[in-house]
């Protein structure tokens, strides 16, 4: 098994909720970029509206330009990008410029056009990322009841990859999201996240986002007394070690030295763990 790819987060916004305007200006981005690049991210997820709970929509415009030029100046300096949007125009233009993936966390539900767009990309070898959502930021965490959130998280994503395929997605380039964080509560994330084995079992590549979550921060703290966002990066590359176990295909991070440092020793017991089975260990003679 070998480890999972990283995506290295870049918001350029000036809201995200743990890196909200440090990305804005377009040579800080690709600065940022390269620094992710350099410290192991395999791919870079430009993003222009953030998702964090409660958040209002962001003009197309807007993004458009916060993070078309970025994506642009990234692939031209031979990075792998995703865009990470919801909307089809941003997604249609972001492949022209150069990104190879297409991340929108709605699964094509908030544009109508989006799988349109990914059946077409797919065409030039473009991937795209479908997450578990249940509606936009401003009021997703009322969305948060589920029987068995597993079995309806998976009910809910195997509905978008029929419509991707419908439209002419081939089903090895669609990846799926848990959508840890997005209309899910406490328990429900950590379900998810025990439960993956679960939705990996559909056959398609999977990749989660852990990183800075509140549901991280929350834990072993006193009620309404959370870790701040920027003080998760161990809890994260935790939970990115764990998930490798697994066998998921990627994790998406902010902080990506701590989450490869941790990629890396889980995959050094894994392997340690095959060679002790390979060849059990003796016992002392006496
Ligand atoms: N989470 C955020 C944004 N984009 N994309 C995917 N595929 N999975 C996620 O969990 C996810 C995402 C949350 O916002 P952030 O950019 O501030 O982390």
């Amino acid at each position: 098994m070998t480890r999972p790819l990283v995506m290295g987060v870049l918001n350029v916004t000036p809201d995200s909720f743990s890196d909200g305007g440090l990305w804005l200006d377009p040579d800080a981005a690709v600065a940022h970029a390269r620094e992710l690049a350099d410290s192991g991210a395999d791919i870079i997820d430009v993003g222009g509206e953030s998702t964090r709970p409660g958040a209002g929509r962001v003009a197309l415009e807007d993004e458009l330009h916060r993070t078309l030029p970025v994506i642009e100046a990234l692939a031209r300096a031979g990075l792998t990008v995703s865009v990470d949007t919801m909307r089809a125009e941003v997604a249609r233009r972001a492949v022209a410029a150069g990104a190879a993936y297409i991340n929108d966390v709605s699964g094509g539900l908030a544009d109508p056009d989006m799988a349109s767009v990914a059946a077409e990309a797919a065409g030039s070898g473009c991937d795209v990322i479908v997450m578990h959502w249940r509606g936009h930021s401003a009021d997703m965490q009322q969305r948060a009841v589920y029987g068995d959130v597993t079995a309806d998280v998976i009910a809910e994503l195997s509905d978008r990859v029929g419509a991707f395929t419908a439209a002419g997605v081939p089903a090895e380039r669609i990846i799926l999201d848990p959508g840890l964080g997005f209309a899910k509560s406490f328990e429900h994330n950590w379900r998810l996240i025990a439960t993956l084995p679960t939705l990996m079992a559909l056959g398609h590549r999977v990749i989660v986002g852990t990183s800075r979550k509140g549901f991280l921060g929350a834990v072993g703290r006193p009620e309404g007394h959370p870790r701040p966002p920027r003080e998760r990066d161990v809890a994260t590359a935790v939970t990115s070690a764990y998930l490798s176990d697994f066998g998921v295909w990627g994790v998406r991070v902010h902080d990506v030295p701590s989450t490869v440092d941790a990629l890396d020793v889980a995959q050094a017991l894994r392997a340690a763990r095959e060679a002790s089975a390979a060849t059990p260990a003796r016992r002392a003679e006496d």
